[in-house]
């Protein structure tokens, strides 16, 4: 009977124009045609999209040409594109709402079928017969809605010797602290693979049975960290009697633009010294092309953030797309000379910072510095010698009222 090939993409997110730049539009375009034309080399049976095909739920001509001329390729090449509705397209009532959404358009244009919440085949002379059942973004719905599908299409899905196909655009258990459904409900089918969608990072649990390609370029700077950006290419070879499938994933990756977030870490700076360092720091990080972030580190003299332009700090990046600063510096109040005696550092955090009275300073100051010197000994008893010091300090020398006295507040609050 041999075997079944297929692609399986998702999060396209075609005519996002992020930070307000046409060359990330462009970027989305590319990555997806890159994708396609990759996937069309392994010849595939046919290809998967599991929602987000569009960034918005009313896409601009501009995107929807871009979803032409990749869906049109695999037309061209005789292969069926099955979809589903992801949460950056227009919900079930909207869309029925309005007459239909961008997805029914690319249907009736005959490039791909929209799984609108059902059960389709894939039937092809020589080739077995596969069942993709597709269910449409619904949060925390996904399992009610799964499972009316479910139960209406039964008898489709008994069948044997079937490749068995589950597509969703939902978050599951490990992927994100707030699933909208539980991986074992989405496995208790037995279905052959699971195509999900919605998660942007690359996802695979073999044992289980459940995937995510991940989004085709970085859509937010929390997905950096994972520079794999790419589309999944599946073998599914039925095994003895076709009882079961075996599948094999493989990776297919996609050159994307490169992006680098990193830390500028300066220490304690005044206000005006901030510019030209941060900047130093941005140019060794400069590349062509690349989107930048960095994020401003340290503490700063003085309550002078109005003094910090970090666009000006981005500019240092002559060479990349974008250098966006973040300012996370923190302030301190601290009126200490630069060459400030350890004594005077110690004394001005205790007295302006932990707010202790002028008078009680000394006594503080000696335990700090006793502290000090138990600790820089780093003998085997150090801990319990810093231990009774802190406890000769901390205990009160005269006895307390062990009833504390009542204060006006608790008075009226009674
Ligand atoms: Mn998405």
């Amino acid at each position: 009977m041999g075997e079944l090939r297929f692609v399986h993409m998702a999060d396209l997110h075609l005519g996002y124009r992020q930070y307000n730049l046409t060359e990330r539009l462009k970027d989305f375009g590319k990555a997806a045609l890159h994708a396609t034309e990759k996937a069309l080399e392994y010849e595939p049976d046919f290809v998967l999209v599991a929602g987000d095909i569009f960034h918005d739920s009313r896409p601009y001509p501009g995107a929807i040409r871009q979803a032409l001329q990749i869906f049109t390729k695999f037309r061209d090449a005789g292969i069926p594109v099955y979809a589903i509705r992801g949460n950056h397209d227009a919900s079930y009532a909207r869309s029925e709402r309005l007459g239909g959404d961008a997805l029914h358009l690319l249907e009736d244009v005959g490039l791909i079928t929209y799984i609108r919440d059902k059960v389709v085949t894939f039937e092809k002379k020589g080739k077995p017969k596969a069942c993709i059942c597709g269910v449409g973004y619904y949060g925390r719905n996904t399992e009610q809605k799964l499972t009316e599908v479910l139960k209406q299409n039964k008898a489709l899905l008994e069948e044997k010797g079937v490749l068995k196909i589950l597509m969703a655009h939902v978050f599951i258990e490990g992927m994100v602290p707030q699933y909208d459904i539980s991986a074992y409900i989405l496995t208790q089918e037995n279905f052959d693979y699971i195509a999900l969608g919605h998660y942007h990072g690359y996802f695979r649990d073999d044992n289980a049975r459940l995937y995510a390609p991940g989004a085709i370029e970085h859509t937010s700077v929390s997905e950096w960290d994972d520079p794999d950006r790419g589309v999944n290419l599946v073998t599914a070879t039925p095994q003895i009697k076709a009882k079961s499938w075996t599948v094999d994933v493989q990776r297919l990756t996609v050159p994307t633009r490169p992006k680098k977030a990193f830390e500028i870490n300066l220490g304690v700076i005044e206000a005006h010294e901030v510019e030209p360092q941060a900047r130093e720091v941005v140019k060794q990080h400069d590349e062509p092309g690349a989107i930048l972030r960095g994020v401003l580190r340290g503490r700063l003299r003085g309550d002078t953030f109005a003094f910090i332009n970090t666009s000006n700090i981005g500019t240092a990046a002559t060479q990349a797309l974008l250098c966006n600063i973040t300012n996370e510096l923190e302030t301190t109040t601290l009126s200490i000379k630069e060459e400030a005696t350890f004594e005077e550092v110690i004394e001005e955090v205790l007295r302006k910072q932990l707010g202790i009275k002028k008078t009680a300073v000394k006594t503080w100051k000696l335990l700090v510095t006793d502290m000090m010197e138990i600790l820089k000994e780093n003998q085997p008893d150090t801990v319990s010698k810093a231990l009774e010091r802190l406890d000769k300090f901390t205990t009160p020398k005269k006895k307390r009222s062990k009833k504390p006295k009542r204060t006006h507040a608790q008075e009226v609050e009674q």
